[in-house]
């Protein structure tokens, strides 16, 4: 997520935070770097020009320029502002009630709709138990969009509702009268977009919402869109007045001016996002945790809430006691690889640690990598698993030829676990006085040097 801008401005923090003394020059100094960062981002520059004012009056002053960490000080001010600029607080979605509760998903072709249409309809079944929800499927231009969504709603056990031969208002007024009297409790609209905006479709959309009243009118915003998303959205939120935004695609390599510049723009919140093609990738929007991830902070409440979705947490509990008492050995290292490798891909977990998104754009990480440790950690014997000590060269080639592997390969996986165990050693004693940057950004170098 915002590779780039992130790395930039997490090595103008540092430098911020490593400064004794500041003067009124220096943080002019920084602040104008800041400013360029954002621009060549693509935040809208209204919104450039907010932030940097509103940072500037709360950083230049006495207070400030006295106090015994200045350089904290402004990172902490520089952080608040992305905050406010984002939102300052989550804004949840009208929750599912009998009447049917109804969402309307629109924005342009591509951006995502119907695949968010569905993330939705399994995040409110996975929230609440025997929740009824029905998709409607309302896009009769695109070709195949119907059977998308109808083959989404299979996967996650949901009805879809489909009307031939009718227009998308009278498809969603009929969908609505179909889920009142079906007792459905969430009902979403998934209609149709266009490459562009344009009247045709404001109207339709328009007579969808005065035909089902719908309690969110969500756009969908690809955050790949640079500029423009911001146009768009004032577009849409003039003819429908917007309950929210969702913000699709953050798990690509977005420049970060749609996401930045949205709320400032429109006053319209956001409050979802969406981060990659499955449908369980979406996530509430926590503007305080968005604004970390972008200045190069890190996640780590995401990164924990993640690994809870995922991990068995009796399997972590074990796995923690291994490590305090150091008996992690290779079965546990492929354990702990699987889970990653069921979490996600690696390079956006690693974003959530704090110090790590600016390494990422000079790291390569290999998913098939995974692949291959399990191949040679099978054809290990139960006793060269739990003792890797004992495999010596002999072994090395058997290992490597009943896993279709090279000798090198298995070098360089028994070099890796014994980092990772190191890694897991550093971390647990430094765990106390909470984890440290550099030890957590060397280990991981390591890691991926070997
Ligand atoms: N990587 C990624 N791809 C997405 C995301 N959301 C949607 N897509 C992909 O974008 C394409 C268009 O999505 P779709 O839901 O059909 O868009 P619609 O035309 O607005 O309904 C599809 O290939 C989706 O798999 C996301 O959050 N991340
Ligand atoms: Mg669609």
């Amino acid at each position: 997520m915002f590779g780039e801008l992130t790395g930039k401005l997490d090595t103008l923090l540092r430098n911020l935070r490593g400064v004794g003394k500041l003067s009124e020059d220096n943080i002019r100094a920084s602040l104008a770097e800041i400013r360029r960062a954002l621009l060549e981002a693509d935040v809208n520059y209204k919104v450039v020009k907010r932030f940097i004012s509103a940072v500037e009056e709360k950083a230049i002053g006495e207070e400030v320029l006295k106090s015994i960490e200045p350089g904290q000080l402004v990172v902490k001010i520089v952080h608040q502002e992305m905050v406010n600029i984002l939102g300052e607080k989550i804004v949840p979605l009208a929750p599912p009630t009998g009447m049917p509760t109804t969402y309307m998903i629109c924005g342009l072709q591509g951006s995502g709709k119907t695949t968010l249409s569905a993330k939705l309809a399994l995040q409110a079944k996975k929230k609440q138990k025997n929740v009824k929800v029905l998709m409607a499927a309302a896009d009769i231009y695109r070709p195949a969009a119907i059977q998308q969504l109808q083959t989404l709603g299979k996967q996650i056990d949901v009805e879809v509702f489909t009307l031939d031969g009718a227009k998308p208002p009278e498809i969603c007024r009929e969908a609505k009268k179909y889920a009142t009297k079906n007792f459905v409790d969430l009902l979403i609209l998934d209609t149709a977009g266009r490459l562009q905006i344009d009247a045709e479709l404001m109207e339709e959309l328009s007579d969808i919402k005065s035909a089902t009243k719908p309690d969110e009118i969500l756009l969908v915003v690809d955050s790949m869109t640079g500029q423009d998303a911001v146009n768009i959205a004032e577009s849409f939120n003039k003819q429908l007045t917007l309950t929210g935004v969702a913000l699709s695609k953050l798990d690509g390599d977005a420049r970060g001016g749609a996401a930045i510049s949205i709320r400032a723009v429109t006053d319209c919140p956001i409050k979802i996002s969406s981060t990659g093609e499955k449908v369980t990738d979406i996530e509430l929007f926590h503007p305080d945790r968005m604004a970390s991830r972008i200045l190069g902070m890190g996640d780590v409440v995401t990164l924990v809430e993640k690994a809870q979705e995922t991990i068995d947490l009796e399997e972590a509990a074990r796995m923690q006691e291994k490590l305090i008492k150091s008996k992690f050995d290779l079965e546990d290292f492929l354990t702990q690889m699987q889970a990653l490798k069921k979490m996600g891909p690696l390079d956006s977990l690693l974003g959530m640690i704090p110090g790590m998104g600016a390494q990422l754009n000079c790291m390569e990480i290999d998913p098939k990598q995974i692949n291959r440790i399990e191949a040679i950690v099978r054809s290990m014997t139960f006793q060269e698993r739990h003792n890797p000590k004992v495999i010596d060269g002999s072994r090395r080639k058997r290992i490597a030829r009943g896993s279709g592997t090279t000798v090198q390969d298995v070098n360089r996986l028994l070099k890796q676990f014994t980092a990772m165990q190191k890694m897991m050693k550093t971390i647990t004693k430094s765990s106390k006085k909470g984890l440290s940057r550099t030890v957590a950004k060397n280990a991981i170098k390591r890691m991926g040097s070997v």
